[in-house]
């Protein structure tokens, strides 16, 4: 199967980057800036990659970066992470908020503080704090999943979704376009989401006991890191590893395992790195008070068994350090 990837995207963010001018002066403009980056939760790849990206940008252009995150996806934990960041006054915050609501205030509170808000990954529905966010294009990643979920199946069968939690701009935005598209299939019955709260051992009881009350159960979607893992674990468990097709987002060490082992048919890889890096860029960018975009969205990359190991793919696996 051909990797589907996004021309247009590309396009569009090398036309941004040009029209912000930025780092090509070669005045790095960070003259000892200080970004601190709050990652959605600690110890999930994908932020840890986008660590990596802003980490490398920050270098290149003499700017000092922290990187912070509370140890749970919870906007409770979250909240007091970003009052401490608040407190010690950053020149720049690149956030990935973990709801799009309850964050609004925290994040207020960065901008009174005089600090310029990147909003990464993940957005608040109030736009008004923000220079700019800068995100995969989620909903057409789900779209593409259901693509490659109702392909694998030959448009028949039974499926079913798991998620996080609702309130997540993109997880939320990736169930949206996999429900949209799903629906244009008829042969193909769609059960609904549930969700795990960001834990894998309860995305695996989920999906074990999806497969228990629903015997024709032939696909599952999951819409990030902890969603995919807990569901090939349960699809292993009942013993369903390579009948039950899965297509999950995201592309951890862990993911990709499974991919090679047949718990998983097909990942939707994001580019965290470039999130990373560029959210540090258009931070200098809007300290400089050059022009920022209002929004800019990344490239997405269908891996399959068959292209894991393609080097314009493999490039895009999530890393567990920089
Ligand atoms: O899928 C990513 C991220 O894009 C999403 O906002 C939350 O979950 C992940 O971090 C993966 O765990």
């Amino acid at each position: 199967m051909k990797t589907p990837t996004y021309v247009a995207v590309t396009i569009a963010l090398t036309a941004a980057a040009a029209l912000s001018g930025c780092g090509s002066d070669g005045d790095s403009g960070g003259g000892g800036r200080k970004i601190t980056f709050i990652q959605g939760v600690k110890g999930d790849e994908f932020y840890i990659s986008m660590a990596c990206g802003a980490q490398q940008k920050a270098k290149e252009l003499g700017v000092k970066l922290d990187v912070t995150g509370a140890d749970k996806w919870d906007a409770s934990l979250q909240t007091p992470v970003v009052n401490a960041v608040a407190a010690k006054g950053p020149d720049a915050v690149l956030i990935a908020p973990t709801d799009t609501q309850a964050l609004r205030q925290p994040e207020q509170q960065l901008k009174s503080r005089g600090a310029k808000v990147i909003e990464v990954d993940t957005k608040l529905d109030d736009g008004s704090i923000r220079e700019t966010s800068i995100s995969s294009d989620n909903e057409r990643g789900g779209m593409l999943a259901a693509q490659t979920l109702a392909n694998l199946l030959q448009d028949r069968g039974t499926v079913a979704a798991i998620s996080v939690k609702p309130g997540i701009s993109t997880t939320d935005a990736r169930v949206k376009g996999f429900e949209a598209e799903i629906k244009k299939h008829p042969g193909i019955t769609y059960l609904g989401v549930q969700y795990n709260d960001d834990d894998p051992a309860k995305a695996a009881s989920i999906v074990t006991s999806t497969i228990a009350s629903h015997r024709d159960l032939a696909g599952v979607f999951a819409a990030n890191v902890f969603s995919g893992e807990g569901a090939a674990t349960g699809i292993e468990q009942a013993g369903k590893a390579g009948q039950v097709k899965l297509v999950a987002f995201d592309a951890t060490p862990k993911q990709v395992e499974a991919l090679r082992k047949g718990s998983i048919q097909g990942l939707i890889a994001q580019k965290p790195f470039d999130i990373g890096s560029q959210g540090v860029e258009q931070a200098v960018n809007a300290l400089d008070k050059k022009p920022v975009p209002k929004s800019i969205s990344t490239d997405l990359v269908a891996v399959t068994k068959e292209n894991v190991d393609q080097p314009d793919v493999s490039k895009y696996l999530y890393k567990g350090a920089c």
